[in-house]
């Protein structure tokens, strides 16, 4: 790997090389132990060790580069012992690419009933059995080490919306302590570790965070906080006054984000990675994303139509079915339905994404974002 940046200490296995700009937008190659992802990417989620109902090899197939896993499920079940047994995430999930672990703190926040918060960490009920469990900074990392993803995520508080400026501002002071003790206690050099920025919609709150987590020097950073039910009005203005505060020659990661509309807004701001359970939780609901908007498969207009869900669309529903034959799965809940519905709606993210790369390698990142959202939110939802 001669002649790329280094991008943190004990970190020798993960580049990031930049290779064009265009605006804040950039294209860059993140290299990992695991192997090579091309950014900007969108990361699928699969929460229980899972991408709910696709298949690994279709994963691959459809151009899914990195994985998101997350701590709190899989703590709880099947614990991080049994995923460790099979060598990590790659061997308990059959999928041999890089994987990226979420801390838990957020999903604590969403999920765990009954949550205490204290400097210490997180205790609360778990959402399976009820039972006490407590998710600290150590505890995070030492379960993130067992899952043994090649991108983990420092354990972090991300407050509700709203929640008191006073609060979020306490929050983001013990957010970085937190940050310090992952820093601390991480051991594996084939690990990234990325720290997240808080701060909510507040401008001065983002920069004492910046302030604070910058320092701290972690080969990435993340933007946590955001897309927690704000306004979008004043999401973007937080990720932009974030985003070009964050170092250049490490990748930005803009947590929880996957609406199509907003990936194009947060590539045009310098974001270079983003997830969210939008694609294939849509997908379940009966919803397909096209370049014209979504579409709503449990409405009757598609069940007359003998094209595809997306004419562009290169994922195996749309070179096989029609849209009416994908309208009758819908309405005769067959499970083909949500899987193949899951199935195109990452490809369309991850089409969206090759396409904002080649129009920033070819210099014409703002007019092909004008013409994608014109035309997305003339017909759509
Ligand atoms: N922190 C963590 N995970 C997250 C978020 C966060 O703030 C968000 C915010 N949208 C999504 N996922 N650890
Ligand atoms: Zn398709």
């Amino acid at each position: 790997f001669k002649g790329l940046k280094r991008i943190g200490q004990n970190t020798e296995m993960f580049e990031f090389e930049i290779q064009r700009r265009d605006g804040r937008a950039r294209t860059a190659t993140f290299l990992t132990p695991r192997g090579e992802v091309k950014t900007p990417m969108f990361m699928p989620v699969g929460t229980q060790g899972s991408v709910k109902g696709i298949s690994p090899q279709e994963l691959s197939d459809i151009g899914s580069q990195m994985i998101l896993g997350n701590t709190y499920h899989l703590m709880l079940r099947p614990g991080e012992a049994l995923v460790a047994a099979h060598g990590g995430l790659p061997g308990f999930t059959a999928y041999p690419g890089p994987f990226l672990t979420d801390s838990g703190g957020f999903q604590v926040m969403s999920l765990g009933h009954m949550r205490k918060i204290t400097e210490e960490g997180v205790t609360f009920k778990s959402h399976l059995d009820g039972s006490l469990v407590t998710l600290t900074p150590e505890r995070s990392i030492e379960v993130q080490e067992a899952l043994g993803a090649d991108v983990i995520m420092a354990f972090d508080e991300c407050p509700p919306y709203p929640a008191e400026r006073d609060y979020i501002g306490r929050s983001l002071e013990r957010t970085i302590r937190w940050l310090e003790r992952c820093q601390t206690v991480k051991t594996r050099p084939d690990q990234a570790l990325f720290a997240i920025v808080q701060g909510g919609v507040h401008q001065d709150l983002r920069q004492r965070s910046l302030d604070l987590t910058l320092p701290v020097g972690t080969p990435g950073f993340a933007i946590g906080g955001l897309a927690v039910g704000e306004p979008k009005d004043q999401m973007f203005p937080a990720v932009a006054f974030t985003a070009e505060r964050l170092p250049e020659h490490k990748p930005r990661y803009l947590m929880g984000v996957g609406h199509p509309e907003d990936l194009v807004a947060g590539i045009a701001l310098g974001i270079d990675m983003f997830d969210c359970v939008y694609p294939t939780r849509t997908g379940r609901f009966g919803y397909a994303l096209t370049d014209d908007g979504r579409l709503n498969m449990n409405s009757s207009a598609p069940r007359r139509q003998l094209q595809p869900l997306d004419a562009d669309c290169d994922c195996y529903a749309c070179r096989h079915y029609t849209r009416a034959y994908l309208a009758h799965l819908v309405r005769a809940e067959e499970m083909l339905a949500p899987r193949m519905l899951s199935l195109h709606n990452l490809r369309y993210l991850h089409r969206l994404v090759e396409r904002a790369r080649a129009a920033i390698a070819e210099g014409t990142f703002q007019s092909w974002a004008a013409t994608w959202s014109q035309r997305y939110f003339k017909a759509g939802t």
